[in-house]
């Protein structure tokens, strides 16, 4: 195995045949023997000693230390000096873990965990362990928010530090448990994507060094009776995003404002934080229309949420445009767009979690409150904020007829996302700076060319 070890952004790899992987503050120790190069070993303490002379390391967990923060683990390593200034490493295969997860049938099923100790968290120290017990632990409160959804996995070989990917084709090596369904792409391209049904699937996903879920807004039909269940969202995920110069408590008065609009179209919201600075609201719909006709009526509402809170929110795509305020992203309605399931943890500092709670406390609570650390007690202890999320499932009609309306009234298509084949009616796809307009495209007075994002009018 080759690879580069890398300290506080600097390169000190390539290590000849070498045994330790490490990106940024994340490290993660593979089984193997070399040796790393000058450079390491001044800047490095390992298991408080300093590197000066050699040192023998029995079995069990070594703290990397002494470079900002800098923490991984070694299991029954051994570690030596070619020479006062190269460091020879060898390392045994660390121990596998496994994790007991409950089956639907009342059975028990064990999911292996290679490289249980590899530090994901490096501040925090929460090992890949740790997770998968904090995702089993979960269990049902997970399954009831992601459970039975296609599923889009955002994958962190070396922790949170390192590289990521997301996985949309599930990871190989998919359980004979773990079931897929073929889903189609807005290009047109037809993958399948994993479902996770029990929590034996999540854990794997962990395995797979899985730390933010992103399931679709879609129930995967569990028999081919439902040939549209994968192309009809029955659930709508509303996206408050502060923009730089607002907070999460910007985003809640954004979110109570839009309960109330929801209300008006017959819906209910569920808030969530979203781990970050933002909130999500979901709304449990009827699956009968596809994912476009969905993101109209998202925009629909958005821009009803807008008129009512115009210094407060803005629906407007480009980062020019929106100022200091809660931008509605109604573009997570768009087909293949995913944002971190209720109860997933975050690749953030202090291990967040997108945490579900009810209206009544969201005014009170901070995002930080909830992490992989504190939130497996509060499910325990607490009942489900979103208990009436089954029973509030409701048509999107009223949604639809206000875009009906916002069309007559001459509002026009927003912009897709960047990704996006060009869509029918879609305004240009250049930032409106930079567009090319006829003079009478032009308003003035401080809003400037509004074709891109005209000023809503105000509604009686
Ligand atoms: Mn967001």
């Amino acid at each position: 195995m080759r690879v580069e070890l890398r300290l506080a952004g600097e390169q000190f790899g390539p290590a000849r045949s070498a045994a330790v992987h490490a990106f940024g503050l994340g490290v993660g120790v593979f089984p193997g023997e070399g040796s790393l190069c000058p450079g390491l070993t001044k800047d490095v303490v390992l298991g408080g000693a300093e590197l000066g002379s050699p040192l023998g390391l029995g079995s069990g967990r070594w703290i990397l230390s002494g470079v900002a923060g800098l923490h991984g683990s070694v299991n029954a390593a051994t570690v030596g000096m070619d020479s006062p200034h190269r460091l020879r490493l060898r390392v045994a295969r660390m121990a596998d873990a496994s994790i007991e997860c409950p089956t639907p049938a009342g059975e028990v099923r064990s999911v292996r965990i290679s490289s249980p100790d590899r530090v994901l968290w490096p501040d925090e120290g929460i090992t890949k362990l740790e997770l998968a017990t904090f995702i089993r632990d979960l269990g049902a409160a997970f399954l009831r928010r992601a459970g039975g959804r296609p599923m889009t996995l955002q994958r962190f070989p070396t922790g949170i530090t390192g590289e990521e990917f997301y996985s949309k084709n599930p990871p190989r090596g998919l359980p004979s448990y773990v079931r897929t369904v073929t889903m189609t792409y807005p290009s047109g391209r037809r993958h399948p994507q994993l479902v996770v049904d029990e929590i034996a699937a999540a854990v794997w996903a962990v395995q797979m060094n899985t730390i933010t879920f992103h399931p679709w807004p879609v129930t995967a039909p569990t028999s081919t009776d439902d040939p549209h269940g994968l192309d009809y969202p029955d659930e709508v995920r509303i996206d408050l995003d502060p923009q730089p110069g607002r907070g999460f408590a910007d985003a809640t008065r954004a979110a109570y404002l839009l309960r109330e609009v929801l209300t008006e179209a017959g819906l209910t919201g569920f808030p969530k934080t979203s781990g970050n600075r933002g909130v999500h609201v979901y709304v449990p719909i009827t699956p009968t229309r596809e994912f476009l006709d969905v993101r109209h009526g998202v925009i629909a509402i958005a821009r009803e949420v807008e008129r009512r809170a115009p210094d407060l929110v803005t629906t407007a795509w480009w980062k020019e445009q929106r100022g200091e305020r809660i931008f509605v992203d109604y573009n997570q309605a768009c087909r293949d767009r995913t944002i971190a399931a209720a109860y997933s943890p975050r690749p953030l500092p202090g291990a967040p979690v997108s945490m579900p709670v009810t209206w009544d406390a969201l005014a009170d609570v901070a995002p930080a409150d909830f992490t992989v650390r504190t939130v497996p007690d509060l499910v325990a202890t607490q009942a489900d904020p979103w208990a009436e999320y089954a029973e509030a499932r409701a048509d999107f009609g009223t949604a639809m007829t206000w875009w009906e309306r916002d069309v007559a009234d001459g509002l026009p298509e927003l912009a897709f996302p960047p990704d996006y084949p060009k869509m029918p009616g879609e305004p240009p796809r250049v930032q409106p700076s930079k567009q090319r307009y006829d003079d009478d495209e032009y308003v003035p007075g401080g809003s400037g060319y509004l074709r891109e994002h005209p000023e809503l009018p105000p509604r009686a």
